[in-house]
């Protein structure tokens, strides 16, 4: 008998191999290989079948050349992507992010987490994820709409309503999504619900943009309330003051938590009477000006800051890293640990290294991961779906009740695959991969050898 190491090392073998130089998309995998190779075990139809092996070759992977002029006249190219990884349960579907650390390792382990994401949601849809290494820091608005348009003059070809639906993530938001909706619209001559986010007059759907953070918020209370906790009266840290963060934000505050953290590529802020009110709104501010950075708000508010540093020191009850990937290491986790912070939610796609999630567990910090966590964000989108089918829209609260209760059925769906009955005690991490990889797995064993 091989031990699981052993079984995770002969699996990923073959896939480092053909995926050389794609560190974050092999981390992806493997930490999926650990939880789900395991339940494969018990399972002979997934492993005859090879599906998680399936599973890590994207059904398409599309990379493509976009040219565009900067305002001083001057030509300038950018790569996009749209890796479409699997398309058993629905159209592909998911964000499309504009970052200079977009590239085809990155675009792979965002569309493998998506399948699962997706899935764990309960919605038709399956996975994908787009973008482009284009730095939109600085860029005026018309720079924006140039790139959007010619970003799209090539990928309105791979996406349709029924074919692969794009949305927001990091760097695209509504102004992106409403150029990308317009160009698509002009070349197709359709007027389809084919990218969601889009603004209220076009289409979107009421609370899709609070809902990944709301989502998160949501999620968290399911943790808290499984060890007989609440939000109430807790203080939170957060990391990023983009449209996730200042979703976080609102929620936490409406629930009587206390978020004392935001943070930029700058550094971060602490402020210690909770960012609340009026400066959950200044994030929003923040975002719009471009600047891409935080100082401005310890410069208006009076509170400390801390350049070129990251919030993981904060002594706080809740850590919720809200930015990008792996941006919780080893020396993060080690003074989360020091500081004996009791839980550590991931909201950003895999915001933390391989390592500090392992030494977090060690610790018994509870752990839940951003692909169960910030799946409320890509299922309001599939509200949003729901409702250009429809030709319909419902109002606030009834998309936020649907939203809530996804959540709950997600965290239901984490301890039905994640209860350790030895441990007495919830693997988050454990039960939303297999959660997610069932249906997937099920669907593509239908659909036979495709
Ligand atoms: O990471 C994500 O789930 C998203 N960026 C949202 C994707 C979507 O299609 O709404």
């Amino acid at each position: 008998m091989s031990t699981i190491k052993e079984e995770v090392e002969a699996f990923m073998a073959p896939i480092r191999k053909r995926n050389p130089n794609e560190p974050e998309f092999l981390q992806a995998v493997e930490e999926v290989a650990e939880t789900v190779l395991p339940y494969i075990a018990k399972h002979p139809e997934y492993k005859k079948a090879k599906i998680l092996e399936k599973m890590t070759h994207p059904e398409r992977a599309i990379s493509f050349r976009v040219p565009w002029f900067d305002d001083k006249g001057e030509f300038q190219i950018n790569t996009g992507y749209r890796v479409q990884m699997n398309s058993a349960i629905g159209p592909y579907k998911g964000g499309l992010r504009f970052h200079p650390t977009v590239n085809l390792s990155v675009m792979k382990f965002l569309a493998f987490e998506q399948t699962l994401k997706n899935s764990l949601t309960s919605l038709p849809m399956g996975g994908a994820k787009g973008g482009s290494d284009f730095d939109p820091r600085g860029k005026s608005d018309n720079e924006i709409m140039r790139f959007c348009q010619s970003l799209m003059t090539e990928l309105f070809r791979y996406i349709g309503a029924d074919t692969d639906v794009p949305a927001g993530d990091v760097g695209v938001g509504g102004r992106e999504i409403g150029y990308l909706f317009g160009q698509y619209k002009r070349l197709t001559n359709e007027f389809t619900g084919v990218l969601t986010g889009k603004g209220m007059s076009f289409g979107g759907s009421l609370v899709r943009p609070e809902a990944t953070g709301y989502g998160a918020v949501y999620f968290t209370q399911e943790v808290l309330k499984n060890v007989g906790d609440t939000i109430r009266g807790k203080t939170v840290s957060i990391s990023g003051f983009g449209n996730v963060a200042w979703g976080v934000a609102k929620k936490v505050e409406e629930l009587g938590g206390k978020v004392v953290t935001i943070s930029g590529p700058d550094g971060y802020v602490y402020d210690e009477k909770g960012v609340t009110g009026k400066k959950v709104d200044y994030m929003l501010e923040m975002r719009s000006s471009g600047k891409d950075k935080v100082k401005d708000y310890a410069d208006k508010f009076k509170v400390p800051y801390f350049p070129g540093k990251r919030p993981w020191s904060v002594k706080v009850d809740i850590a919720m890293p809200c930015a990008i990937q792996n941006e919780v290491d080893v020396d993060d986790a080690k003074e989360l640990i020091k500081n004996k912070v009791p839980y550590l939610i991931e909201v950003a796609n895999m915001p933390t290294t391989l390592e500090a999630y392992k030494l977090l567990k060690d610790a018994g910090v509870v752990f839940a991961p951003g692909k169960a966590v910030n799946a409320g964000g890509v299922a309001t989108s599939g509200l949003e779906m729901s409702q250009n089918s429809l030709r319909m829209s419902w109002s606030a609260k009834e998309v936020d009740e649907k939203l809530h209760q996804i959540m709950i059925a997600i965290h239901k769906t984490c301890v039905k695959y994640g209860y350790d009955k030895k441990a007495g005690k919830v693997d988050y991490v454990k039960g939303a991969n297999i959660g997610g990889f069932v249906k997937v797995a099920d669907a593509m064993l239908a659909q036979g050898l495709v």
